[in-house]
């Protein structure tokens, strides 16, 4: 589903690399980076299109069983006693490396200098050599987040020297929202352009509801683990286990997911740090692990078990998202020392990770004052050398519920200008409810713009490039492909049409905003035009001519705005 009549999925070259080409109405034609797959009947999936690219690699070996058995033991459906809606569509057997001391990951073949079919094509995503892909994802300075079983996932890269990526996150932790809800909100989060999306449900049916998002993403899914394994004990943290975690970690593997947030930074001796708070700890998967840490008076067990984590993400390529799990969540909290001090712990384990040659990522805040934006990114790419921060906004001021999409897209931008590599969307709903359909749309359109903002900041080549188009659309009265090319047509169509609907106003030299008198750009036309007259003029002649205007100007009464004649 495109979201305009002129919008069309085009896939080049043998990678089949899918752009969105954008007819005008001049002739030309305009490609975007495309995000929305190429769409799917939810009951069946989509291809299976890096399957092949797998199994040539001849890395992976199937272990046949484990995901049906996984399948049937989902608690919480049976819990709830209800019928599950089971997945219909083709159901391949789980993959894994051949031997668990091997890595599949993409850091693994980059560091061998291999070039993976996944590399060339986010190379011609990017527009890029594809070298310089191989290079940033083997210095850890970018990842492409690529589960082995999730075959249908578009490679996409995550990295300060490539486009600026936003995620959205969806998932029902509300009993009411359905599993065709979710599969519907994740259509339409890549529809407006999201380049991941994670699956946050923490209700009943999470692993089915999860089964169905991947098989019908083209983008790579992300997850907290954490969430699920807690619903395995009951919601009681106290009784949760590393092999509770672990057996869940596997599960979500098995079925796919590209990468998980893993809050193995939240050290017990950290936890009193966040006392003197004003919102103390706001992070779910932070306040579960120190609840535990706590409760047990014991280290974190994602921080003493993380080397067997990253034995098994290795096998099955998913890339950590180390989350931040005491991110600030008031600008008054911002920059203190127990978000500083798990930075340098998800420092440590990048390095550990790296080790492994397994992919990582570092999120980062939250609220944070803009004053304060740099120093996170700065810290962060240092202390981690270069791997890529994800960051959650962060919101600029606190003030402001109901429009948090917009306190956060002003910190989102200014972050990513300064070398943030994904950005977490942020919805209207944010700190109020669970987003609907229209949030995750306002969320995703908000944090695309804060994402190109970046781009432009940071003269990513080509970047300016699709401005460039609507400007020149926009001066030439281009309407329709001024719509055409803004990041939501439909909205900015329907505004235009509130006040001129008439079919002539789709060609008419003005909007409603200044009316036919007024319009600076007509009359920026029009002085084009006296001037394009003069070409070819000596400058006697043009000097003449001037003095000529300036005399008719005066005597017409000095008027910058003259009536229209009819
Ligand atoms: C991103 C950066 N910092 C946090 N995030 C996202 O917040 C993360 O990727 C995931 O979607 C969500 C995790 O929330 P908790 O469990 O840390 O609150
Ligand atoms: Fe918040």
């Amino acid at each position: 589903m495109t979201v305009h009549p002129a919008h069309t999925r085009v896939e080049l070259g043998d990678l089949k690399v899918p752009v969105t080409r954008i007819a005008l109405t001049n002739g030309e034609t305009f490609d975007r980076y495309c995000t929305e797959g190429p769409g799917s009947q939810p009951e069946q999936g989509l291809p299976p299109r890096r399957l092949e690219w797998i199994e040539e690699r001849q890395d992976t070996e199937t272990y046949p069983g484990r995901r049906t058995e996984l399948l049937d033991n989902g608690k919480a459906a049976v819990r709830r006693g209800e019928a599950r809606q089971e997945w219909r569509g083709e159901r391949r057997q789980p993959r894994r490396a051949v031997s668990t001391g091997t890595a599949v990951t993409q850091m693994h073949y980059a560091r061998k200098g291999i070039i993976t079919q996944e590399m060339a094509y986010v190379a011609v995503r990017e527009s890029c050599d594809p070298e310089l892909v191989r290079e940033e994802v083997a210095a850890g300075r970018a990842i492409i987040p690529n589960n082995v079983n999730h075959p249908e996932s578009e490679p996409m890269i995550i990295g300060k020297r490539f486009l600026v990526k936003i995620n959205a996150n969806i998932g029902n932790s509300a009993v009411t929202s359905s599993i065709e809800e979710e599969v519907d909100k994740l259509t339409h989060a890549i529809t407006w352009g999201a380049d991941t999306v994670m699956d946050l449900s923490t209700g009943d049916d999470i692993h089915t509801t999860r089964e169905w998002i991947l098989r019908n993403s083209p983008v790579p899914i992300g997850t907290v683990p954490i969430y699920q394994a807690l619903e395995k004990v009951d919601g009681e943290a106290d009784r949760l286990t590393w092999e509770v975690f672990r057996d869940t970690v596997i599960e979500q593997a098995e079925q796919g997911v590209d990468y998980m947030t893993i809050h193995a930074g939240v050290l017990l001796r950290y936890v009193p740090l966040t006392a003197d708070r004003v919102t103390g700890i706001v992070s779910r998967g932070g306040s579960i692990m120190a609840g535990w840490c706590l409760a047990h008076h014991q280290e974190n067990f994602l921080y003493t078990h993380f080397d067997e984590l990253c034995e098994i993400f290795k096998q099955y390529d998913v890339a950590f998202s180390l989350g931040d799990g005491l991110r600030p969540g008031s600008t008054a909290d911002a920059n203190d020392e127990a978000q500083i001090s798990e930075l340098r712990t998800l420092a440590e384990l990048t390095e550990r990770a790296w080790e492994h040659d397994v992919q990582v990522m570092v999120e980062g805040p939250g609220h944070v004052p803009l004053n304060l934006v740099e120093e996170n990114v700065r810290l962060q790419q240092e202390w981690c050398h270069g791997a890529p921060f994800y960051t959650l906004g962060p919101l600029a001021t606190d003030i402001a519920p109901g429009y948090d999409h917009i306190t956060s897209a002003i910190g989102a931008a200014t972050i990513a200008m300064h070398g943030t590599a994904m950005l977490c969307y942020v919805t209207p709903k944010e700190h109020l409810g669970l987003p609907d359909r229209d949030d995750v749309k306002t969320g995703v359109i908000t944090y695309k713009l804060a994402a190109h903002a970046a781009d432009i900041a940071k003269g990513h080549p080509g970047a300016r490039d699709h401005d460039d188009a609507l400007s020149r659309a926009r001066f030439e009265f281009r309407w329709r492909d001024q719509f055409a090319l803004s990041l939501d047509p439909v909205t900015a169509e329907s505004f235009h049409d509130e006040t001129l609907p008439a079919e002539g106003a789709k060609t008419a030299h003005f909007c409603s905003m200044c009316g036919p008198k007024f319009c600076s750009m007509k009359i920026s036309q029009d002085v084009r035009d006296r001037f394009g007259a003069a070409a070819g003029a000596s400058p006697e002649e043009i000097e003449a001519g001037m003095m000529q205007k300036s005399k008719e100007f005066s005597a017409a009464g000095s008027r910058v705005y003259l009536p229209l004649a009819d």
